[in-house]
């Protein structure tokens, strides 16, 4: 069996956490074959918390689960780090922008960007999961500039997941029919879930799904605003944020870039913008991507309409006013 790797959890007392720790600890993002050392970070209230959580660990009686640190000093918790979750941030209470959040969370991912520089290891795969997750991931590169930029992204998985699922249920096909549909720009209501390239895989084979769907108007209209507001529905209906598909979308987007993506298949993930589809540099932005031996390449070339060009300014506008705000908050 390999080496165990140190892989970290922030806000390893929270409820994303709490599905997501038994997904990491079962071995079904980084293979059966891979032991972990867990390090959970939170904050020092929390630690009493996290012991129970600790306990819960050792009582699930996994061989691949090695050694579990919990602590609330970010020095301990990315020492050797190989891959490191950042749930922990201040959930989105009902009734609040996510803009709102931001002067409080920008804080924490500028000192977990410089523990991540000192003390992780400089291959470490970073993913963001705590919102804002793409301003949230471009702060927390800014302060580990010892680390490629490719090494941090933001998750719109869940976004993909639901845009994914709303599409298998209106073909009334089974979730896994459905391939390549895209994510692009902000994890916010102003991400743009495009179907426009996706396939539907029916028994008489692939078929693109604005094909099958037969109704631009609902692919251009409910079809976007439901998945852009799907966090907020969950919010209304569970007086909590989505906890349990947004564990799963973060084994899934961690396992993929672990893994790699299978031929023909594109993810989205939130990652530094090369310029790509015109977009400005130096922000966060979901784009397409295939991953290779642990690298991933943004989608090339796909043809973007009028409709599609306008949706991804407004996103890449709103990340680029995000990072005005948050550099303001870190100049105070
Ligand atoms: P919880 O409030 O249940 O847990 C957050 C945990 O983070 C708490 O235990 C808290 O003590 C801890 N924490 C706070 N500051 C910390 C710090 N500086 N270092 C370490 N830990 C710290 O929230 P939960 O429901 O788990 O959500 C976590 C984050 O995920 C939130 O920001 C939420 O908005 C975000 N989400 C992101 C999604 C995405 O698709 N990118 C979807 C789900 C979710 O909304």
């Amino acid at each position: 069996m390999a080496e165990p790797i140190n892989v970290v959890v922030t806000g390893a007392a929270g409820q994303i956490a709490y599905s997501l720790l038994y997904q990491l600890a079962a071995g079904s993002v980084f293979g059966p074959e891979q032991p972990i050392n867990l390090r959970l970070l939170d904050i020092p209230p929390m630690m009493e918390v996290l012991q129970g959580v600790v306990m819960e660990l050792d009582d699930l009686a996994l061989n691949l689960l090695r050694e579990v640190t919990p602590t609330a000093d970010p020095a301990v918790a990315f020492k050797d780090a190989a891959a490191a979750f950042l749930v922990g941030a201040m959930p989105r209470k009902q009734g609040m922008e996510r803009k709102d959040l931001l002067s409080a969370n920008v804080k924490i991912f500028k000192v977990q960007g410089e523990a991540l520089d000192k003390f992780a290891r400089k291959d470490v795969k970073v993913l963001v999961v705590g919102n804002p997750a793409n301003t949230n991931a471009l702060i927390c590169s800014h302060y580990a500039p010892s680390i490629p930029k490719e090494n941090f992204t933001a998750m719109t998985r869940l976004d993909q997941n639901r845009a994914q699922a709303a599409l298998a249920a209106r073909l009334s096909v089974q979730v896994d029919r459905i391939q390549n549909v895209i994510i692009w720009g902000n994890h916010s209501s102003t991400q743009y879930p495009d179907a426009h390239h996706a396939l539907v895989h029916l028994p008489s084979g692939a078929k693109p799904v604005p094909e099958a769907v037969n109704d631009d108007a609902w692919l251009n209209g409910e079809f976007v605003e439901k998945i852009q507001k799907r966090g907020a529905a969950v919010i209304a209906a569970r007086k909590m944020s989505s906890a349990m598909s947004a564990a799963k979308a973060a084994g899934d987007h961690m396992r993929d870039w672990w893994i790699g993506t299978r031929p023909g298949k594109w993810v989205s993930m939130g990652v530094v913008s090369d310029g790509s589809y015109g977009i400005p540099k130096d922000i966060v932005f979901s784009f397409p991507v295939t991953i290779k031996d642990h690298q991933f390449k943004i989608v090339q070339d796909l043809p973007i309409n009028e409709f599609a060009k306008a949706k991804l300014n407004a996103t890449a506008k709103e990340l680029e006013e995000e990072r005005a705000e948050a550099n303001s908050v870190l100049e105070q």
